[in-house]
Parts: C-alpha cells; structure tokens; sequence
C-alpha cells in the first residue's frame, strides 16, 4: 500500500498505510447519548456530537483503502469485577457504573448504552477491544494485535480528548508507536480539556504525538484512492 504525506504540528509526517491503524476510542451511546454514564456525571453529552461527521468520513476513506480499523469500548463485566472500587463509588449511586438507565446497566458489556453508536458501528472484520481502563492498553490485547499486523503508527479519534484519548496516546507512546491525532474527531464535554489535552500531546517537538485535522488525512487518502483506481 502507498505512502501518504500528512500535515501535522508539529511537523508533517510520511506513513505507509500498510502499517497503520485507525483507533476509534469509546464512540459509545453511554458517552454520546442522553441517559448514559456521560450524562450521569453531569456533562452535556450533545458537546461529544461534533467528532461524529469527521470520524465517519475518516472510517469510510479507512474502509475504502483497506486500512486496519480497531474500535474500543470502556466498560465492565456485569458482576463488576474488573472494575476497582474507586471507579464504582463513583457519583450518585443511582447513576453510577452497574446501575440501571434508560440504555440499560450504564457501563456493563452487553448493555445497549456500551455499545458504539450507530453512525460508527464496527464491521464484522473490525476488531472491537474491550477496555476496563481509560487506556486502550491496559489489560487488553491491543498491544499483541498491533505488533502482529506491525502496525507502528496510529491514527487516533475518539473520547473524551483528554481522558481516554489521552491516556491511550502516552500508553501507545511508551510502547514505541507513533500517534497521529485527529483533532476535530475527537472531543470532550469541557472544549478547554480537549484544546488543552491536544496541546499536552503535541508540546515539546510532539512529546506524546502529532495533531492533525481529518482533513489533512482525508486529502491525502483520497489522492491514493485516485492514483489506485487510475
Ligand atoms: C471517560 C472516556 N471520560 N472514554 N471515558 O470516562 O474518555
């Protein structure tokens, strides 16, 4: 598969699309959709709407060109388990994580509200990685799935910006993958933590990773498919 050349800050990037990934972090209805555990926190969720449109047409270019896609869902086992206690004790106990919604169980596998909303619904050939943590790392086997399709650089979307975004990002940094991300296909319920988290990623020569709009990516993925059908 081709190189493609992407703009980014702090400096622009050549990737060779065999060997990256689109990552979609936690595009789940209990984050983006009224009576989910982003609500029972207290956030306007309608905040997280904005990444929907440009993570739709980054996962269709993905799609097109056969670029690997990987999905990811926070959430715990039903007897809560996996979950530590500081997490559960959470918020008001009637809103907290297991208890029961308008989605089902809020933060419970297998409950409607954990799973990915509609608009970015995985295809039965996407693998979905199931996270107990805010990193998309810990305690899963992204890390193994990556190294076995050598995978070294990540587009990344997803959220919230500054939590699980976040957190994923130094996680894949410290594992010796590039990070690449999609700034306006990410978003968080406070737009100071998502400029902020953004910033953090990209400060110091790019300590974390790179920062780029959908665009820049889209531009020259379509460039490919052009040369490719010509
Ligand atoms: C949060 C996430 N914000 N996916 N999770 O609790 O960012």
């Amino acid at each position: 598969m081709p190189r493609v050349r992407v703009e980014a800050e702090p400096s622009a990037l050549t990737v060779d699309l065999d060997s990256a990934a689109l990552l979609i972090i936690d595009m789940q209805r209990d984050f983006l959709e009224p009576g989910g555990f982003g609500e029972a926190l207290g956030n306007d969720v309608t905040r997280l709407r904005a990444a929907v449109a440009p993570c739709k047409a980054v996962l269709a270019e993905a799609r097109r060109l056969g670029v690997l896609v990987i999905h990811t869902r926070e959430g715990h086992r039903p007897d809560l388990s996996d979950a530590p206690r500081h997490k559960l004790e959470r918020g008001d106990p009637s809103t907290r994580i297991g208890a029961r919604g308008p989605m089902g169980r809020i933060l419970i596998r297998g409950e409607p509200g954990h799973d990915i909303i509609p608009e970015l619904y995985p295809s039965k050939a996407e693998p979905v990685i199931d996270k107990p943590g805010k990193g998309a790392f810990y305690q899963t086997d992204l890390d193994l799935m990556l190294r076995n399709r050598g995978i070294d650089t990540l587009f990344v979307a997803g959220v919230t910006t500054e939590v699980c975004v976040n957190t994923t990002v130094r996680e894949a940094n410290d594992r010796g993958f590039r990070c690449i991300v999609l700034a306006d296909c990410c978003a968080s319920y406070f737009p100071e933590f998502h400029d902020a988290g953004l910033a953090m990623i990209k400060a110091q020569g790019g300590i974390f990773g790179s920062v780029t709009g959908s665009q820049n990516l889209l531009r020259p993925l379509a460039a490919v498919g052009n040369q490719r059908i010509a």
